[in-house]
Protein backbone atom coordinates (compact mmCIF):
# COMPACT_ATOMS: atom_id res chain seq x y z
CA UNK A 1 0.00 0.00 0.00
CA UNK A 2 1.22 3.42 -0.97
CA UNK A 3 2.01 6.09 1.53
CA UNK A 4 -0.85 8.08 -0.01
CA UNK A 5 -3.05 4.88 0.19
CA UNK A 6 -2.39 5.01 3.82
CA UNK A 7 -2.93 7.98 4.34
CA UNK A 8 -6.49 8.41 2.95
CA UNK A 9 -7.52 5.27 4.94
CA UNK A 10 -6.53 6.84 8.22
CA UNK A 11 -8.23 9.99 7.75
CA UNK A 12 -11.10 8.45 6.75
CA UNK A 13 -10.57 6.45 10.22
CA UNK A 14 -10.39 9.98 12.12
CA UNK A 15 -13.71 10.88 10.51
CA UNK A 16 -15.83 7.83 11.35
CA UNK A 17 -14.83 8.96 14.84
CA UNK A 18 -16.05 12.59 14.24
CA UNK A 19 -19.37 11.18 12.52
CA UNK A 20 -19.90 8.81 14.50
CA UNK A 21 -20.39 11.01 17.57
CA UNK A 22 -23.46 12.19 16.02
CA UNK A 23 -24.69 8.90 14.84
CA UNK A 24 -23.39 8.44 11.41
CA UNK A 25 -22.49 5.58 9.70
CA UNK A 26 -19.96 6.32 7.50
CA UNK A 27 -19.52 2.87 5.50
CA UNK A 28 -23.55 2.77 5.30
CA UNK A 29 -23.95 6.10 3.46
CA UNK A 30 -21.23 5.34 0.98
CA UNK A 31 -22.94 2.13 0.55
CA UNK A 32 -25.84 4.28 -0.30
CA UNK A 33 -23.46 6.28 -2.48
CA UNK A 34 -22.54 3.59 -4.71
CA UNK A 35 -26.05 2.46 -5.49
CA UNK A 36 -27.13 5.58 -7.05
CA UNK A 37 -26.82 6.45 -10.87
CA UNK A 38 -26.49 9.59 -12.23
CA UNK A 39 -27.54 9.94 -16.04
CA UNK A 40 -24.78 11.55 -17.90
CA UNK A 41 -26.19 13.47 -20.64
CA UNK A 42 -24.38 12.61 -23.61
CA UNK A 43 -24.77 16.19 -25.63
CA UNK A 44 -22.28 18.04 -23.33
CA UNK A 45 -19.57 16.37 -25.18
CA UNK A 46 -20.46 17.96 -28.53
CA UNK A 47 -21.88 21.30 -27.92
CA UNK A 48 -25.66 19.54 -28.22
CA UNK A 49 -24.74 18.78 -32.01
CA UNK A 50 -25.62 15.51 -32.72
CA UNK A 51 -25.11 13.09 -35.91
CA UNK A 52 -27.79 14.35 -38.47
CA UNK A 53 -25.81 16.93 -40.03
CA UNK A 54 -28.75 18.85 -41.08
CA UNK A 55 -26.59 22.17 -41.04
CA UNK A 56 -29.66 23.86 -38.64
CA UNK A 57 -28.77 25.89 -35.42
CA UNK A 58 -29.65 24.30 -32.34
CA UNK A 59 -32.30 26.80 -32.36
CA UNK A 60 -35.20 25.73 -29.53
CA UNK A 61 -34.13 29.10 -27.59
CA UNK A 62 -31.02 26.69 -26.39
CA UNK A 63 -27.52 28.55 -26.96
CA UNK A 64 -23.94 26.70 -26.22
CA UNK A 65 -21.03 29.04 -25.92
CA UNK A 66 -17.33 28.45 -26.06
CA UNK A 67 -15.31 27.25 -29.10
CA UNK A 68 -13.28 25.17 -26.88
CA UNK A 69 -11.15 22.47 -29.07
CA UNK A 70 -11.94 18.80 -29.21
CA UNK A 71 -15.57 18.33 -29.75
CA UNK A 72 -16.21 15.11 -30.37
CA UNK A 73 -17.87 14.79 -34.20
CA UNK A 74 -18.60 10.75 -34.62
CA UNK A 75 -20.53 8.62 -32.04
CA UNK A 76 -17.01 7.20 -31.91
CA UNK A 77 -15.41 9.47 -30.36
CA UNK A 78 -18.51 10.85 -28.11
CA UNK A 79 -18.11 7.21 -26.27
CA UNK A 80 -14.51 7.34 -26.35
CA UNK A 81 -14.74 10.78 -24.51
CA UNK A 82 -17.78 9.32 -22.22
CA UNK A 83 -15.61 6.38 -21.40
CA UNK A 84 -12.89 8.86 -20.39
CA UNK A 85 -15.35 10.92 -18.12
CA UNK A 86 -16.80 7.73 -16.69
CA UNK A 87 -13.85 6.24 -15.94
CA UNK A 88 -12.72 9.29 -13.33
CA UNK A 89 -15.86 9.03 -11.38
CA UNK A 90 -16.90 6.65 -8.88
CA UNK A 91 -19.37 4.27 -9.31
CA UNK A 92 -21.66 3.39 -11.92
CA UNK A 93 -23.59 5.37 -13.77
CA UNK A 94 -26.39 5.82 -16.61
CA UNK A 95 -25.90 7.54 -20.38
CA UNK A 96 -28.74 10.04 -21.45
CA UNK A 97 -29.06 10.26 -25.45
CA UNK A 98 -31.01 12.51 -27.33
CA UNK A 99 -33.14 10.81 -30.58
CA UNK A 100 -30.27 13.37 -32.45
CA UNK A 101 -27.63 11.10 -31.86
CA UNK A 102 -29.09 8.07 -34.00
CA UNK A 103 -26.70 6.28 -36.28
CA UNK A 104 -28.31 5.89 -39.42
CA UNK A 105 -25.05 4.90 -41.35
CA UNK A 106 -25.02 7.94 -43.39
CA UNK A 107 -28.66 7.69 -44.88
CA UNK A 108 -30.78 10.51 -43.51
CA UNK A 109 -33.58 9.41 -41.31
CA UNK A 110 -36.42 11.60 -40.78
CA UNK A 111 -36.94 11.99 -37.10
CA UNK A 112 -40.83 10.44 -37.26
CA UNK A 113 -38.76 7.27 -38.83
CA UNK A 114 -36.60 6.89 -35.98
CA UNK A 115 -36.18 2.80 -34.89
CA UNK A 116 -34.95 1.31 -32.12
CA UNK A 117 -32.18 -0.33 -35.10
CA UNK A 118 -30.91 3.74 -35.45
CA UNK A 119 -29.67 3.52 -31.37
CA UNK A 120 -28.12 -0.18 -31.94
CA UNK A 121 -24.55 1.70 -31.16
CA UNK A 122 -25.08 2.75 -28.47
CA UNK A 123 -27.21 0.46 -26.79
CA UNK A 124 -24.66 -1.85 -27.29
CA UNK A 125 -22.12 0.21 -25.98
CA UNK A 126 -24.08 0.37 -22.80
CA UNK A 127 -24.60 -3.08 -22.71
CA UNK A 128 -20.83 -3.61 -22.59
CA UNK A 129 -20.30 -1.28 -19.38
CA UNK A 130 -23.19 -2.42 -17.96
CA UNK A 131 -24.82 0.89 -17.39
CA UNK A 132 -28.26 1.79 -18.21
CA UNK A 133 -29.58 4.78 -20.49
CA UNK A 134 -32.42 6.82 -20.77
CA UNK A 135 -33.67 8.98 -23.59
CA UNK A 136 -35.16 11.98 -25.36
CA UNK A 137 -37.00 13.03 -28.43
CA UNK A 138 -35.27 16.19 -30.10
CA UNK A 139 -37.92 19.33 -30.85
CA UNK A 140 -35.09 21.17 -32.12
CA UNK A 141 -32.53 21.53 -34.51
CA UNK A 142 -34.98 21.16 -37.40
CA UNK A 143 -36.14 22.75 -40.24
CA UNK A 144 -39.61 21.73 -38.73
CA UNK A 145 -39.14 23.56 -35.53
CA UNK A 146 -37.04 26.58 -37.38
CA UNK A 147 -39.68 28.69 -35.46
CA UNK A 148 -39.40 27.38 -32.23
CA UNK A 149 -43.06 25.61 -32.65
CA UNK A 150 -43.33 21.87 -32.87
CA UNK A 151 -46.16 20.34 -30.87
CA UNK A 152 -48.13 23.20 -30.78
CA UNK A 153 -47.08 24.91 -34.76
CA UNK A 154 -50.31 26.12 -36.11
CA UNK A 155 -49.91 23.71 -39.47
CA UNK A 156 -51.29 20.54 -38.70
CA UNK A 157 -48.86 18.67 -40.84
CA UNK A 158 -46.19 19.60 -38.58
CA UNK A 159 -47.86 18.99 -35.42
CA UNK A 160 -48.52 15.90 -36.65
CA UNK A 161 -44.72 15.22 -37.66
CA UNK A 162 -43.34 16.01 -34.27
CA UNK A 163 -46.72 13.75 -32.98
CA UNK A 164 -44.78 11.00 -34.94
CA UNK A 165 -41.25 11.76 -33.82
CA UNK A 166 -42.77 11.22 -29.94
CA UNK A 167 -44.55 7.91 -30.62
CA UNK A 168 -41.37 6.87 -32.27
CA UNK A 169 -39.37 7.88 -29.71
CA UNK A 170 -41.25 5.94 -26.85
CA UNK A 171 -41.10 2.80 -28.86
CA UNK A 172 -36.91 3.08 -28.99
CA UNK A 173 -37.05 4.16 -24.81
CA UNK A 174 -39.02 1.04 -24.52
CA UNK A 175 -36.24 -1.07 -26.75
CA UNK A 176 -33.62 0.44 -24.80
CA UNK A 177 -35.07 -0.32 -21.04
CA UNK A 178 -36.15 -4.13 -22.67
CA UNK A 179 -32.77 -4.76 -23.54
CA UNK A 180 -30.30 -3.27 -21.04
CA UNK A 181 -32.75 -4.79 -18.12
CA UNK A 182 -33.14 -1.60 -16.75
CA UNK A 183 -36.33 1.43 -17.12
CA UNK A 184 -35.66 4.17 -19.46
CA UNK A 185 -36.35 7.49 -18.73
CA UNK A 186 -37.53 9.16 -21.26
CA UNK A 187 -38.52 13.04 -21.75
CA UNK A 188 -40.08 15.16 -23.34
CA UNK A 189 -39.21 18.75 -23.65
CA UNK A 190 -40.31 21.17 -25.97
CA UNK A 191 -39.54 24.62 -26.93
CA UNK A 192 -43.09 26.06 -27.63
CA UNK A 193 -43.56 29.33 -26.76
CA UNK A 194 -43.08 33.15 -28.25
CA UNK A 195 -41.28 36.29 -27.69
CA UNK A 196 -43.37 38.64 -26.93
CA UNK A 197 -46.93 38.90 -25.07
CA UNK A 198 -49.68 36.20 -26.83
CA UNK A 199 -53.17 37.25 -26.73
CA UNK A 200 -53.85 34.02 -27.16
CA UNK A 201 -52.23 31.47 -24.08
CA UNK A 202 -55.00 29.20 -24.11
CA UNK A 203 -55.11 27.56 -27.38
CA UNK A 204 -51.77 26.35 -28.06
CA UNK A 205 -51.97 24.45 -24.24
CA UNK A 206 -55.36 22.89 -25.67
CA UNK A 207 -52.84 21.96 -29.24
CA UNK A 208 -50.35 21.04 -26.52
CA UNK A 209 -52.61 18.38 -24.33
CA UNK A 210 -54.52 17.33 -27.79
CA UNK A 211 -50.64 16.10 -29.13
CA UNK A 212 -49.41 14.99 -25.64
CA UNK A 213 -52.19 12.67 -25.47
CA UNK A 214 -51.33 11.64 -29.34
CA UNK A 215 -47.94 10.79 -28.35
CA UNK A 216 -48.60 8.90 -25.56
CA UNK A 217 -52.01 7.07 -26.00
CA UNK A 218 -49.98 3.77 -26.05
CA UNK A 219 -49.56 2.36 -23.33
CA UNK A 220 -45.85 1.00 -22.59
CA UNK A 221 -44.54 -1.74 -20.11
CA UNK A 222 -43.52 0.23 -17.02
CA UNK A 223 -40.62 -2.09 -16.09
CA UNK A 224 -38.84 -0.61 -19.22
CA UNK A 225 -39.65 2.90 -19.60
CA UNK A 226 -41.36 5.65 -18.37
CA UNK A 227 -42.63 8.86 -19.78
CA UNK A 228 -41.39 12.12 -18.52
CA UNK A 229 -42.57 16.00 -19.29
CA UNK A 230 -40.12 18.96 -18.57
CA UNK A 231 -41.48 22.29 -18.07
CA UNK A 232 -39.94 25.27 -18.45
CA UNK A 233 -40.87 29.21 -17.33
CA UNK A 234 -38.95 31.11 -20.32
CA UNK A 235 -36.17 30.29 -22.95
CA UNK A 236 -34.66 32.63 -24.96
CA UNK A 237 -37.06 34.04 -27.97
CA UNK A 238 -39.82 32.33 -25.47
CA UNK A 239 -39.28 35.08 -23.04
CA UNK A 240 -43.12 35.91 -22.66
CA UNK A 241 -44.78 32.90 -22.67
CA UNK A 242 -43.80 29.28 -22.82
CA UNK A 243 -46.65 26.67 -23.57
CA UNK A 244 -45.26 23.55 -21.30
CA UNK A 245 -45.47 26.10 -18.41
CA UNK A 246 -44.64 24.38 -14.67
CA UNK A 247 -48.20 24.47 -14.16
CA UNK A 248 -48.97 22.55 -17.49
CA UNK A 249 -47.05 19.45 -16.97
CA UNK A 250 -47.51 19.15 -13.30
CA UNK A 251 -51.18 18.83 -13.89
CA UNK A 252 -50.57 16.69 -17.15
CA UNK A 253 -48.37 14.34 -15.06
CA UNK A 254 -50.62 14.00 -12.39
CA UNK A 255 -53.63 13.71 -14.36
CA UNK A 256 -51.51 11.20 -15.98
CA UNK A 257 -49.44 9.57 -13.70
CA UNK A 258 -46.47 10.19 -15.39
CA UNK A 259 -42.51 10.91 -14.65
CA UNK A 260 -42.44 14.90 -13.88
CA UNK A 261 -39.21 16.31 -15.07
CA UNK A 262 -37.68 19.42 -13.02
CA UNK A 263 -34.79 21.37 -14.83
CA UNK A 264 -33.13 23.69 -12.31
CA UNK A 265 -32.42 26.28 -14.70
CA UNK A 266 -36.11 26.49 -15.78
CA UNK A 267 -37.68 28.80 -13.02
CA UNK A 268 -37.21 32.05 -11.83
CA UNK A 269 -33.68 33.09 -11.13
CA UNK A 270 -34.85 33.14 -7.23
CA UNK A 271 -37.00 30.09 -7.42
CA UNK A 272 -35.28 26.59 -6.79
CA UNK A 273 -36.19 23.14 -7.54
CA UNK A 274 -35.17 21.43 -3.93
CA UNK A 275 -38.79 23.37 -2.66
CA UNK A 276 -40.55 21.59 -5.28
CA UNK A 277 -39.11 17.57 -4.59
CA UNK A 278 -41.23 16.88 -1.39
CA UNK A 279 -44.36 19.12 -2.87
CA UNK A 280 -44.81 17.16 -6.01
CA UNK A 281 -43.57 13.57 -4.89
CA UNK A 282 -46.98 13.92 -2.81
CA UNK A 283 -48.75 13.61 -5.75
CA UNK A 284 -46.53 12.01 -8.06
CA UNK A 285 -44.61 8.31 -8.13
CA UNK A 286 -41.33 9.60 -9.65
CA UNK A 287 -39.49 12.65 -10.90
CA UNK A 288 -36.67 13.36 -12.74
CA UNK A 289 -34.05 15.85 -12.06
CA UNK A 290 -32.32 18.35 -15.06
CA UNK A 291 -29.54 18.97 -12.66
CA UNK A 292 -28.20 22.49 -13.97
CA UNK A 293 -26.74 25.35 -12.92
CA UNK A 294 -28.41 28.93 -14.36
CA UNK A 295 -26.09 32.10 -13.87
CA UNK A 296 -28.40 34.91 -14.10
CA UNK A 297 -31.18 32.84 -16.38
CA UNK A 298 -31.37 29.58 -17.60
CA UNK A 299 -27.37 29.46 -19.20
CA UNK A 300 -26.92 25.76 -18.17
CA UNK A 301 -23.73 25.85 -16.59
CA UNK A 302 -21.15 23.28 -15.13
CA UNK A 303 -22.72 22.26 -12.07
CA UNK A 304 -21.12 23.64 -9.32
CA UNK A 305 -21.05 22.55 -4.94
CA UNK A 306 -23.30 25.15 -4.17
CA UNK A 307 -26.06 25.53 -1.47
CA UNK A 308 -29.24 24.35 -4.26
CA UNK A 309 -27.47 21.73 -5.41
CA UNK A 310 -27.09 20.28 -1.45
CA UNK A 311 -30.26 21.42 -1.03
CA UNK A 312 -31.59 19.01 -4.21
CA UNK A 313 -29.43 16.03 -2.62
CA UNK A 314 -30.34 16.85 0.93
CA UNK A 315 -34.13 16.78 -0.12
CA UNK A 316 -33.73 13.66 -2.27
CA UNK A 317 -32.19 11.77 0.75
CA UNK A 318 -33.92 13.41 3.55
CA UNK A 319 -36.92 12.92 1.83
CA UNK A 320 -36.06 8.70 1.59
CA UNK A 321 -36.78 9.45 -2.18
CA UNK A 322 -33.94 7.85 -3.60
CA UNK A 323 -35.85 5.13 -5.67
CA UNK A 324 -38.22 8.14 -6.47
CA UNK A 325 -35.97 10.19 -8.02
CA UNK A 326 -34.25 10.16 -11.02
CA UNK A 327 -30.66 12.27 -11.53
CA UNK A 328 -29.58 13.66 -14.98
CA UNK A 329 -27.46 16.32 -15.56
CA UNK A 330 -28.36 18.96 -18.24
CA UNK A 331 -25.48 21.70 -18.79
CA UNK A 332 -23.19 22.26 -21.71
CA UNK A 333 -20.57 24.22 -21.61
CA UNK A 334 -18.36 24.67 -25.04
CA UNK A 335 -15.77 27.15 -23.22
CA UNK A 336 -13.73 24.35 -21.19
CA UNK A 337 -12.48 20.74 -21.79
CA UNK A 338 -16.02 18.60 -22.76
CA UNK A 339 -14.76 15.90 -20.63
CA UNK A 340 -13.72 17.52 -17.42
CA UNK A 341 -16.89 19.67 -17.65
CA UNK A 342 -19.21 15.70 -17.33
CA UNK A 343 -15.92 15.47 -14.63
CA UNK A 344 -16.59 18.23 -12.90
CA UNK A 345 -20.31 18.30 -12.84
CA UNK A 346 -20.77 14.31 -12.02
CA UNK A 347 -18.20 14.33 -9.24
CA UNK A 348 -19.85 17.25 -7.77
CA UNK A 349 -23.28 15.94 -7.83
CA UNK A 350 -21.92 12.40 -5.84
CA UNK A 351 -20.14 15.30 -3.70
CA UNK A 352 -23.92 16.58 -2.50
CA UNK A 353 -25.27 13.44 -2.36
CA UNK A 354 -22.27 11.87 -0.21
CA UNK A 355 -23.07 15.52 2.17
CA UNK A 356 -26.57 14.85 2.27
CA UNK A 357 -25.78 10.84 3.14
CA UNK A 358 -23.78 12.11 6.23
CA UNK A 359 -25.93 14.21 7.97
CA UNK A 360 -26.88 13.15 10.56
CA UNK A 361 -30.79 13.55 10.04
CA UNK A 362 -32.39 11.40 12.99
CA UNK A 363 -30.83 14.11 15.23
CA UNK A 364 -31.67 17.52 13.41
CA UNK A 365 -34.76 15.98 12.82
CA UNK A 366 -35.11 15.21 17.01
CA UNK A 367 -34.07 19.11 17.49
CA UNK A 368 -36.18 20.25 15.37
CA UNK A 369 -39.36 17.86 16.74
CA UNK A 370 -38.74 19.52 20.26
CA UNK A 371 -38.86 22.92 18.84
CA UNK A 372 -34.69 23.27 19.73
CA UNK A 373 -33.98 25.74 16.50
CA UNK A 374 -31.06 26.51 18.31
CA UNK A 375 -29.74 23.22 18.03
CA UNK A 376 -30.55 22.68 15.15
CA UNK A 377 -29.07 25.57 13.57
CA UNK A 378 -26.17 25.33 15.59
CA UNK A 379 -25.59 21.57 14.56
CA UNK A 380 -26.18 22.82 10.82
CA UNK A 381 -23.25 25.52 11.43
CA UNK A 382 -20.71 22.99 12.67
CA UNK A 383 -21.33 19.77 9.97
CA UNK A 384 -19.85 22.00 7.97
CA UNK A 385 -16.76 21.92 9.43
CA UNK A 386 -16.67 17.84 9.42
CA UNK A 387 -14.11 16.41 7.56
CA UNK A 388 -16.03 15.27 4.52
CA UNK A 389 -13.29 15.58 2.46
CA UNK A 390 -11.80 12.31 3.85
CA UNK A 391 -14.58 10.56 3.50
CA UNK A 392 -14.75 11.32 -0.43
CA UNK A 393 -11.06 10.83 -0.90
CA UNK A 394 -11.60 7.67 0.73
CA UNK A 395 -15.14 6.47 -1.64
CA UNK A 396 -13.21 7.65 -4.58
CA UNK A 397 -10.12 4.97 -3.44
CA UNK A 398 -11.94 2.45 -3.06
CA UNK A 399 -13.88 2.92 -6.26
CA UNK A 400 -10.61 3.11 -8.14
CA UNK A 401 -10.61 6.41 -9.46
CA UNK A 402 -8.39 9.52 -9.18
CA UNK A 403 -8.58 11.40 -5.77
CA UNK A 404 -9.18 14.79 -5.43
CA UNK A 405 -7.99 16.85 -8.50
CA UNK A 406 -5.64 14.41 -9.60
CA UNK A 407 -8.49 13.53 -11.78
CA UNK A 408 -7.74 16.37 -13.92
CA UNK A 409 -4.16 14.80 -15.28
CA UNK A 410 -5.50 12.21 -17.01
CA UNK A 411 -8.03 14.48 -18.85
CA UNK A 412 -5.23 16.94 -19.47
CA UNK A 413 -3.23 13.88 -21.02
CA UNK A 414 -6.91 12.95 -23.01
CA UNK A 415 -6.44 16.15 -24.50
CA UNK A 416 -3.09 15.71 -25.58
CA UNK A 417 -3.37 12.14 -27.38
CA UNK A 418 -6.74 12.54 -28.63
CA UNK A 419 -8.64 15.55 -28.45
CA UNK A 420 -6.24 17.93 -29.67
CA UNK A 421 -5.89 15.58 -32.94
CA UNK A 422 -9.91 16.59 -33.49
CA UNK A 423 -9.10 18.99 -36.58
C1 LIG B 1 -34.03 22.73 -22.52
C2 LIG B 1 -34.19 21.55 -21.64
C3 LIG B 1 -33.79 20.25 -22.24
C4 LIG B 1 -32.50 20.32 -23.02
C5 LIG B 1 -31.92 19.00 -23.41
C6 LIG B 1 -30.87 19.12 -24.45
O1 LIG B 1 -34.25 23.91 -21.91
O2 LIG B 1 -33.53 21.75 -20.44
O3 LIG B 1 -33.75 19.28 -21.24
O4 LIG B 1 -31.52 21.01 -22.31
O5 LIG B 1 -32.92 18.14 -23.76
ZN1 LIG C 1 -33.46 20.08 -19.08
Amino acid sequence: MSNAHRQIEHAYRIAQERYAAVGVDLDRALERLAGIAVSLHCWQGDDVAGFENLGEAIGGGLAVTGNYPGRARTPEELRGDLEKALSLIPGTHRLNLHASYAETGGHRVERNALRPEHFRGWIDWAKAKGIGMDFNPTFFAHPKAADGLTLTHPDRGIRAFWIDHGIACREIGAAIGRELGSACITNVWIPDGSKDTPIDRKGPRELLARALDLVFAEPIDQRHSRDAVECKLFGLGSEAYVVGSHEFYLGYAIKNEMVLCLDAGHFHPTEVISDKISSVLTWLDEVLLHVSRGVRWDSDHVVTLGEELVAIAQEVVRGDYLDRVHIGLDYFDASINRVAAWVIGTRNMLRALLLALVEPTPLLRDQEAAGDRTGRLALLEELKGFPFGAVWDYYCLTKGVPVGPAWLEEVRAYERDVLARRV
